[in-house]
């Protein structure tokens, strides 16, 4: 039996590592938010931030994030992109490593709900936020791993599950944490070399949207798939194309 409490302190996960991401590790036991750890310019990219529990996690548009303590991933991660303008396709690098950890960790099969959501069916187990400052991008991931029912959010916008309620089994916390970093950091220097390109077929292949019936803002349409430079295409019933580049997705129809 795993203890769900094992505290992923920096003697307990560095040992694991694979990679270069997390060679500086930050750790605290509570903090508002891990996004908050690593806004020292001199911290070089790779850096990681992580905690047991936030008081003040946060989500996209002022929205929070809730963990049961001792329980979740929660961590931020620090990238030095050189052309920050394509730093938003960041997000899709973030969710693809984090379902692809998923997947490894614990067998499921989970989508990459555009543009920040990781689903496993239909029910949102981890989100991304990206939050830029002087240069640097801090990717914060959250990925619900052994809460229980009754623990999770209940008001949630999208049905939300941890691996736990999905497998009914915990999971070490310590091993998804240096899977997700050496498959982001994988995915993040392809990224870099190439941009979204290489890793289109990943995405689309997990697309929870694909084929559904979407409304983005103003537009609305059928979901189907990404452009390179990570905008949602979809489709109307017009035949016409569009392309959106940010915003909240209302999903009507489809597979999820
Ligand atoms: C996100 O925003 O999904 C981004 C979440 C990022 C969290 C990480 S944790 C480490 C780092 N430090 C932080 O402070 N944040 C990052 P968004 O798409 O806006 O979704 C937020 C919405 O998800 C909330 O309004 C709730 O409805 C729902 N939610 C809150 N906690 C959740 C949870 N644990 N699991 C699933 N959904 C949740």
């Amino acid at each position: 039996m795993l203890n769900q409490h094992k505290p992923l302190t920096a003697a307990a996960v560095e040992p694991l590592l694979r990679g270069r991401f997390g060679r500086t590790y930050l750790w605290a036991e509570t903090c508002p938010s891990t996004q908050e750890a690593l806004r020292d310019p001199a911290l070089s990219e790779g850096a990681v931030a992580v905690t047991e529990h936030q008081t003040a996690g946060r989500g996209r548009a002022a929205r929070g994030w809730e963990d049961a303590p001792g329980t979740a991933l929660l961590l931020s991660v620090l990238l030095r992109p050189p052309d920050t303008s394509a730093a938003p396709q960041l997000s899709l690098v973030c969710a693809l490593a984090a379902a692809e950890t998923v997947d490894a960790g614990s067998g499921l099969d989970a989508r990459v709900k555009w543009p920040n959501d990781v689903l496993v069916d239909g029910r949102k187990v981890a989100g991304i936020l990206l939050e830029g400052h002087g240069g640097a991008v801090v990717c914060g991931i959250g990925l619900n791993v052994n809460q229980v029912e009754g623990t999770l959010p209940q008001d949630a916008r999208t049905p939300v599950a941890s691996l736990r309620t999905l497998t009914g089994r915990e999971h070490d916390r310590a091993e998804l944490l240096v899977s997700l970093l050496e498959r982001l950091e994988t995915r993040y220097d392809a990224w870099l070399d190439a941009g979204l390109a290489p890793l289109l077929p990943e995405l689309e292949r997990r697309d929870a949207l694909h084929g559904s019936v979407v409304t983005v803002g103003d537009v609305t349409g059928t979901a189907e798939g990404f452009a390179p430079d990570g905008r949602l295409r979809i489709r109307s019933d017009t035949g016409a194309e569009a392309f959106v580049a940010s915003g909240e997705v209302t999903q009507q129809e489809g597979r999820g």
